[in-house]
């Protein structure tokens, strides 16, 4: 196999675009599928700080690297949910990234600010671990990033965690979570920062190969909770039909996101608050991080 570019020997075969690339010429796809997503949906601009969320994955740290050799002015953001032996080796990758890069890297404490780590809090709301997570990242990102001062939040999200999520948001028919579902989000309140993802244009496979040709040191292993989780099992079924019919993945994402996003969109018009307990921007009056810390409290001692 050829690389398209220069001829020489390809080092990677992308099926769903009919190429392979040589080393040097897949890095330089990877990037400008990267300035691509950031210019077609205006997610930053070079005078901008922006927050980068890190889990010490693949994505993240492979995002990270492309944003800083691209010039653009970054900075970290790890959360640490306490989850055992996880955390502490993630938390402890993305040091050394930031280090190794001279990049300032902000950590954020799940157990301080929800009152346990996401395992006692699975355990006090015995409710699917990544459902109290999830809500915890969002809140503890956005707060994060207005109390640095930065605009956006950019996370590593790539084409396969985009489909699988869309697959299993039409599988429920959930339709408040559809108009959601964008490469980037715009702040809709002055206590919302912009959320944005440059990877949705790349697999997890391209950025896998991205992270190992430029030596990024990741963590390899997947957060213990993610095995039972859905996702997972909507990210195989699309995986055998990308196997069957290369590009699947990218037709279904794409094709929503161009075809029926907009008309989700029109029927989303919830009026945002401010939470009383915490400030931050909610639908009702307590906002659902604040009612997640107040049962862990009330569960937790006692
Ligand atoms: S970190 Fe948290 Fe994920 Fe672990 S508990 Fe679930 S949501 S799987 S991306
Ligand atoms: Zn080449
Ligand atoms: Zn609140």
């Amino acid at each position: 196999m050829k690389c398209r570019k220069c001829g020489g020997a390809a080092a990677l075969e992308l099926r769903r675009h009919n190429a392979a690339f040589c080393s040097p010429h897949f890095l330089e796809f990877f990037r400008k599928q990267v300035a691509e997503a950031v210019h077609r949906h205006h997610m930053f601009t070079r005078d901008e700080q922006i927050m980068v969320a890190v889990s010490g994955g693949k994505d993240s740290l492979a995002l990270w690297d492309v944003l800083i050799e691209d010039g653009y002015q970054t900075a970290g953001l790890y959360l640490d949910l306490g989850i055992f032996d996880y955390s502490k080796e993630s938390k402890a990758k993305c040091q050394a990234f930031a280090a190794s890069r001279g990049q300032t890297l902000h950590i954020e404490r799940v157990a301080e600010a929800v009152g346990a780590p996401i395992p006692v809090v699975q355990q006090a709301t015995r409710r699917p671990t990544c459902s109290a997570c999830g809500l915890s990242k969002r809140y503890l990102m956005n707060r994060a990033a207005l109390q640095h001062g930065y605009p956006v939040v950019a996370t590593g999200h790539n084409l396969d965690d985009e489909a699988a999520t869309l697959f299993g948001s039409v599988m429920h028919w959930q339709t408040d979570a559809l108009p959601r579902q964008s490469p980037a989000l715009a702040s809709t309140h002055p206590k919302l920062v912009r959320r944005v993802k440059p990877l949705y244009r790349l697999s997890e496979l391209e950025t896998a190969a991205f992270a190992f040709l430029r030596g990024i040191d990741y963590i390899v292993e997947e957060c213990p909770f993610a095995k039972g989780a859905t996702s997972i099992a909507h990210k195989q079924v699309l995986d055998r039909l990308e196997e069957a019919s290369p590009g699947s993945k990218h037709n279904f994402l794409f094709g929503f996101l161009e075809k029926a996003r907009p008309a989700f969109e029109k029927i989303e018009h919830v009026e945002l608050l401010e939470c009383t307990s915490c400030g931050q921007v909610t639908t009702g009056a307590i906002c659902a991080f604040c009612k997640l810390a107040d049962l862990v409290k009330r569960r937790t001692t006692g």
